[in-house]
């Protein structure tokens, strides 16, 4: 299956709640009335898909607009292209490592990973190392959730299977420590990508914002420059809940990017346009299944056209 399917096939259940229908309806629009039935049913899914009541309201104004002008093809076009720019943040990313960057000669990309638990951090963890693999890149994990001993042996397990060093200590122990050690070891070893993985729960929520700032405090004994990633891990099927996650996460570590997973069980992705256009933080990369390929860097275009065509 092509990568545009793959996502096509991922986006599957958002589709279905969302836009099918409504590109359906909007096509036969000469024999159909844009009534406000109409208008309201368009808002009840796009509520439902979780696009938030903002965004809501803006996507229909747009389309209301254009279809009054326009002709549906054209009208579709600008509703296309208004969606992806609420989703299109521009950032800087170089070939080597896209579409992250890395700009600081001498280090390693040094990327954390965060998010509340069970979002999918360590496969997230697991598809992203696979994919700089696949990139000829060497990368080195570091289990930084040292929280759980299952976590710890998570992913050393990914590891294993893809023959990767990992930097690990016993359950417990200081994991600012090893994020330290573990770019101590990417450096040694001339590695290209380093990923450390962190705790999802700890006590409680403060306790888990200021471990998250003791490790990137740590990380920054090395350069003050490091680590160039902290992406957060949201999990499609939370919907709006993720919006309220990325402000507590960004509010204590500045994050430089979020990654949504299991894109393929949600029908609540719709909230992806709030991470962006309300909150400004732009979305690297998505996956849609549990398969080690199953991790596309996020290309608003893309995902528009897999929303809304056939
Ligand atoms: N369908 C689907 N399942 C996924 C995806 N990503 C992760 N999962 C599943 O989600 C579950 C949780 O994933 P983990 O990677 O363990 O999540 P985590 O954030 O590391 O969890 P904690 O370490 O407990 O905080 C696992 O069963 C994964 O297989 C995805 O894109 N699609
Ligand atoms: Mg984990």
């Amino acid at each position: 299956m092509s990568i545009i399917n793959r996502i096509k096939e991922g986006l599957k259940k958002t589709k279905e709640i969302l836009f099918t229908d409504v590109r359906d309806l909007i096509k036969k629009r000469e024999a159909i009335v844009l009534d406000s039935n109409f208008w309201e049913d368009l808002e009840s899914r796009l509520l439902v898909a979780d696009v938030g009541v903002n965004i809501t309201k803006h996507i229909i104004n747009v389309m209301q607009k254009s279809l009054k002008t326009k002709d549906y093809s054209s009208a579709w076009q600008e509703i296309e292209k208004e969606l992806v720019s609420l989703l299109d943040i521009p950032y800087y990313w170089d070939e080597k490592y896209f579409p992250l960057r890395n700009e600081i000669s001498g280090y390693p990309l040094v990327i954390m990973v965060v998010g509340v638990n069970g979002t999918g951090k360590t496969s997230f963890i697991a598809k992203l190392a696979n994919y700089y693999k696949n990139k000829g890149l060497s990368v080195i994990l570091g289990a930084g959730d040292t929280y759980r001993a299952a976590a710890i042996e998570q992913l050393s397990h990914w590891a294993d299977r893809l023959s990767l060093p990992i930097v690990k200590q016993n359950i417990g122990a200081d994991s600012a420590a090893v994020a330290y050690d573990t770019i101590n070891s990417a450096i040694s070893k001339n590695i290209d990508v380093a990923i450390i993985d962190t705790a999802g729960r700890l006590h409680n929520k403060s306790n888990l914002m200021k471990e998250l700032q003791k490790i990137e405090k740590v990380i920054k004994k090395h350069s003050p420059d490091l680590p160039q990633e902290k992406i957060l891990i949201l999990d499609a099927t939370y919907g709006q809940n993720s919006i309220q996650q990325t402000k507590v996460f960004t509010d204590a570590i500045n994050l430089t990017s979020v990654a949504i997973t299991k894109l393929d069980t949600s029908f609540k992705a719709g909230f992806i346009f709030s991470i962006t256009s309300t909150l400004g933080i732009p979305i690297k990369f998505i996956t849609f299944g549990e398969n080690l390929e199953d991790i596309q860097p996020f290309n608003p275009k893309e995902f528009v056209n897999a929303l809304l065509q056939d």
